[in-house]
């Protein structure tokens, strides 16, 4: 049986993550931050087969501790400060989790593999977020690297810094450049999610409206459950490398609002949208599109969910969410 020590598992990733490497037959440990954190206690009831380990990534000695306590074959580093709007007001908490995280986290898994002389591999969760101010239509492994954000600024720290310790101590440590992935896991504040929640909201008559940023801002959106599959596949080569996951295909918020109301048989959307200043960013991404030719022919990677689906999944499941919660309040 392989063990797992995955970070950022009460996450949307996480929570896919530790699912498949069950599946699977893996032993699954989770770290988990904070004193009484009530994600720790919904992960013990939902996922009663991991194993729960405290600790935090800006506390080196916490995550050696997690390491030795899980003795894992394989690390998945997926704890972040994650919402790109957010980090422009906690800089430096982003820089410090995000960014210098990785490198205590791939410090935590040398020490313990130079003391057990155990092969750890390690997978690090980079982001499509470093490609920024795109420098190439689509981006590839190859794309110079233009962040524009602190989030995307820390991102490609750890991605630099999961090379370095490859190519200096010889780890088995990969680095996946996952484009934009969502489920109806996604938190709230993230764009996909927000607009599920609120034509759910809408069509239930709980919500007038919804106030949105930049609606001409393009993504490449894929499946969580799908994304997950890549981070185990690039740990089972025999060489670790760095891969992007995407699915080559690139839509606006505008056709994101286009299907999601379409779901719920509206199609002139616009009088119930509105913008908002305080939802632009002081530096914008306009455009992200993948090319994963690698994945698929190195890792034999697919994305299974295509975009019409993935929405229309994230306001079916809202419409049964907020249902279940209006019956609740209105017995
Ligand atoms: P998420 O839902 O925001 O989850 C982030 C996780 O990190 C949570 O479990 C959170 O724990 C944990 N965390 C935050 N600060 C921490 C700290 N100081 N110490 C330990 N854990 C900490 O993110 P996600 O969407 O699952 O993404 C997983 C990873 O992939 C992240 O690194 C993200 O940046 C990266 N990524 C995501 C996407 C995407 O589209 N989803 C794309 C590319 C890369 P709490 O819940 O307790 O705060
Ligand atoms: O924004 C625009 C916004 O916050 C997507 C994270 O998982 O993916 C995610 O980062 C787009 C942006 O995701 C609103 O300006 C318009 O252009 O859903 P988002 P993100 O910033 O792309 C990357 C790959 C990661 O690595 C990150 O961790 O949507 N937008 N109006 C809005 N976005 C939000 N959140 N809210 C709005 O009202």
């Amino acid at each position: 049986m392989k063990t797992a020590l995955i970070t950022g598992i009460t996450g949307q990733d996480g929570l896919y993550l530790s699912e498949l490497l069950h599946d699977k037959g893996y032993k699954v440990f989770g770290l988990v931050q904070g004193q009484n954190n009530p994600k720790g206690e919904s992960l013990a009831r939902t996922h009663p087969f991991v194993e729960i380990l405290s600790g935090n990534l800006l506390d080196l000695s916490s995550l050696m501790r997690a390491v030795a306590d899980s003795e894992p074959d394989e690390v998945y580093n997926l704890g972040a400060v994650s919402f790109v709007a957010y980090s422009w007001q906690n800089a430096r908490l982003t820089s410090d989790v995000t960014g210098a995280g990785v490198l205590n986290m791939l410090e935590a898994v040398r020490f313990y593999r130079d003391r057990s002389g155990k092969d750890v591999r390690f997978y690090q969760a980079s982001s499509s977020e470093m490609f920024g101010k795109v420098q190439q239509v689509p981006q590839c492994e190859s794309t110079l690297l233009w962040p524009r954000s602190p989030y995307g600024v820390a991102k490609v720290y750890g991605h630099y810094m999961t090379i370095n310790y490859r190519e200096s101590y010889d780890m088995h440590a990969s680095s996946g450049i996952l484009f934009n992935h969502e489920s109806p896991r996604r938190g709230p504040e993230f764009v996909t999610r927000k607009v599920s929640q609120a034509v759910a909201r809408i069509h239930l008559g709980l919500q007038s409206g919804i106030t949105l940023g930049n609606l001409d801002a393009k993504r490449d959106w894929g499946f969580a459950g799908d994304y997950v599959r890549a981070m185990w596949l690039m740990l089972q080569q025999d060489t670790a490398d760095d891969y992007v996951i995407a699915t080559g295909e690139t839509h606006s918020i505008k056709e994101l609002l286009d299907v999601a109301f379409d779901e719920v048989g509206v199609s002139d959307w616009e009088r119930y949208v509105s913008t908002d200043p305080r939802f632009m960013r002081p530096a914008e991404v306009d455009l992200l599109i993948g090319d994963a030719t690698k994945a698929r022919k190195v890792l034999g990677w697919e994305p299974e969910v295509d975009f019409d689906s993935l929405i229309r999944m994230m306001v079916r499941h809202d419409l049964d969410v907020q249902t279940a919660a209006a019956a609740a309040t209105n017995p």
